[in-house]
């Protein structure tokens, strides 16, 4: 028989997240991974500052926590003082990751340090109440673009995926979705795979996870799925945009 289980590295305490955000969603697949991988014992997470600031006490592996968007540089440091024995993977939003922290990103990527980083974009700074992000979509009403992000003085959003596969560095670049079943599965094999390079020593990879901020969208969770769908994946396709491994780049 089949058993439907918590994964151990995923503590058996409630998540705070709001009803229907895929924060619960992507924890469950990286832990899953590192259930698969067996590499519990040898892992270490970085925190991040956004609605996943807690995820320190939701993964069962070491974890510390990173100031707002300094992330990969606490990881390279982790990552280098054993690089044999640590798995180090970062867990960021997009006003962390895409934001204050752009410079860590793109250092890190561009240095190709063995690291796997997991983005999570909701479209908006989530923990802080719903502010305008970087990757915000144009019109895109906010709590600081309440007629619509108006791209003329807002600027246009950043796409880090195809930012980043410009640049020689890093190993493996995708982006997935965790709106339905088939992405869900998905996701979770990009993930695998960005855990599973770092164990083989190839080096950065960033999986992008397009997700939601039903609370802050002001829609009920199932509304907040169908708009990642018709509004957020037209903007941001998914697939890999780039894998050193010999595969296929299907964007
Ligand atoms: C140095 C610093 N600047 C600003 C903040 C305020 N702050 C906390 S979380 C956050 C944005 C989080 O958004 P995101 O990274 O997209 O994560 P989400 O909550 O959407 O998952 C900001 C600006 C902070 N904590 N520290
Ligand atoms: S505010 Fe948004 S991102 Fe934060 S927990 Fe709630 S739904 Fe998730
Ligand atoms: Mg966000």
């Amino acid at each position: 028989m089949v058993v439907f289980e918590r994964p151990h590295a995923l503590c058996d305490v409630p998540l705070h997240y709001c009803p229907g955000c895929p924060h619960g969603i992507v924890h469950r697949l990286v832990a899953e991974v590192i259930d698969e991988l067996g590499i519990e014992g040898r892992t270490i997470g970085i925190a991040p500052v956004g609605c996943s600031v807690m995820a320190y006490d939701y993964f069962n592996c070491d974890m510390v926590e990173a100031a707002h968007g300094r992330a990969p540089a606490v990881a390279t440091g982790i990552k280098r003082s054993d690089p044999e024995n640590h798995i180090v993977f970062t867990y960021q939003g997009d006003g962390d990751l895409a934001s204050i922290g752009m410079a860590e990103t793109v250092h890190a990527a561009a240095r190709n340090e063995n690291i796997t980083v997991v983005f999570i974009n909701n479209a908006i700074y989530g923990m802080t109440g719903g502010q305008m992000a970087p990757t915000s979509l144009p019109g895109q009403v906010t709590q600081t673009s309440p007629y619509g992000r108006d791209v003329k003085t807002a600027g246009y959003p950043i796409k880090v995926c195809e930012m980043l596969s410009q640049l020689d560095g890093p190993e493996y670049i995708e982006r997935v979705a965790v709106c339905d079943v088939p992405n869900v599965n998905k996701a979770k094999k990009a993930i695998r795979k960005a855990f599973q390079n770092q164990i083989d020593g190839k080096g950065f990879s960033l999986i992008e996870v397009v997700s939601a901020c039903p609370t802050n969208w002001g829609m009920t969770p199932k509304e907040a799925l169908e708009w990642v769908k018709s509004d957020m994946i037209p903007y941001y396709p998914l697939g890999v945009y780039k894998d050193r491994s010999g595969k296929e780049e299907t964007k």
